[in-house]
C-alpha cells in the first residue's frame, strides 16, 4: 500500500489520468486529492467523473475541499456570488457541463462538493488545500482559512505539530521549488504540492504533481490539455 496526495487538477483531466498512469495507482493505494478539481482548465466535469469513476471501481480516493468548490457552492447557492466564480476560471467549468449558470449543474456534482471536507489528518500527515492559519482558536478551527489562506509558513506552531507534516497546495509555484521543499520537508514539516497545472505559460509550471507521503518522492506530469 503506497499513499499518494496530488492537488490543483483544475479541470485537467488528460493530465491528471496521465499522472496516475505514471504512478501506477492501484486500488490498495491511497489517493489523497487536495482540492481545486474545477475552474480555468478545459474539463471540470470530466475530472470529477473520474474522481466518481476511481471511488466506483474501489479505489480509495480520499478528496478535500479548495476554494473554488467553494466558490462553486455559493454561486449555486446565492445569485449575488455568480459573477465571481464566472470570472475566477467558473466559466469553463459551466462550460463543461454545458450550463449557464451554476444552480444547473446536477446535484450529484453539487452534493459531493458539499460533503468535502476541508482537511485531513493521518498520524503523520495534516493534509489540506492552502493551509492553515496558527491563530488564538489553534490552527484546526480557521476553515475558510484552509481553502484560502497564502504566506502562513513563518506562523507555524511547531510545538503544537509535534512530528506530523503539512501537504497543501493552492499556490502555484515551480516544479523546481517543489522538489526543494520536498527535500528539506523533514526539516521544515511543509510542502506545497502546486506545480500551476493549469498555467503552463509560466516558467516552471504547467506540471501536475503527486506526493508519496512515505517515500517523499514526488513526480512531475507537464501538462497534456
Ligand atoms: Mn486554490
Amino acid at each position: 500500500m503506497r499513499r499518494f496526495a496530488i492537488s490543483d487538477i483544475h479541470g485537467c483531466l488528460n493530465t491528471f489520468k496521465a499522472l496516475l498512469s505514471a504512478i501506477g495507482l492501484q486500488p490498495e493505494d491511497e489517493l489523497f486529492l487536495l482540492g481545486d478539481y474545477i475552474d480555468r482548465g478545459p474539463d471540470s466535469k470530466g475530472v470529477l467523473d473520474h474522481i466518481f469513476s476511481l471511488m466506483e471501481s474501489g479505489f480509495q480516493v480520499y478528496p478535500l475541499r479548495g476554494n473554488h468548490e467553494q466558490s462553486l457552492l455559493r454561486a449555486a447557492e446565492n445569485p449575488a456570488e455568480r459573477r465571481i466564480f464566472y470570472w475566477n476560471g467558473g466559466q469553463e467549468t459551466l462550460a463543461s457541463f454545458g450550463v449557464q449558470v451554476a444552480d444547473q449543474i446536477p446535484a450529484r456534482y453539487l452534493e459531493f462538493i458539499q460533503n468535502l471536507p476541508y482537511y485531513l489528518e493521518t498520524p503523520d500527515y495534516l493534509l489540506v488545500h492552502a493551509g492553515f492559519r496558527f491563530g488564538p482558536k489553534g490552527p484546526l478551527s480557521y476553515f475558510e482559512e484552509m481553502i484560502y489562506i497564502r504566506e502562513w509558513y513563518l506562523d507555524i506552531d511547531y510545538a503544537w505539530l509535534g512530528s506530523r507534516r503539512i501537504v497543501h497546495g493552492h499556490t502555484p509555484q515551480s516544479k523546481q521549488a517543489i522538489h526543494t521543499q520536498a527535500q528539506q520537508l523533514a526539516a521544515y514539516q511543509y510542502l506545497d504540492i502546486d506545480a500551476g497545472c493549469v498555467y503552463p505559460q509560466y516558467p516552471g509550471r504547467g506540471y501536475l504533481c503527486a506526493f508519496n507521503l512515505d517515500t517523499g518522492g514526488v513526480v512531475f506530469e507537464k501538462n497534456r490539455e
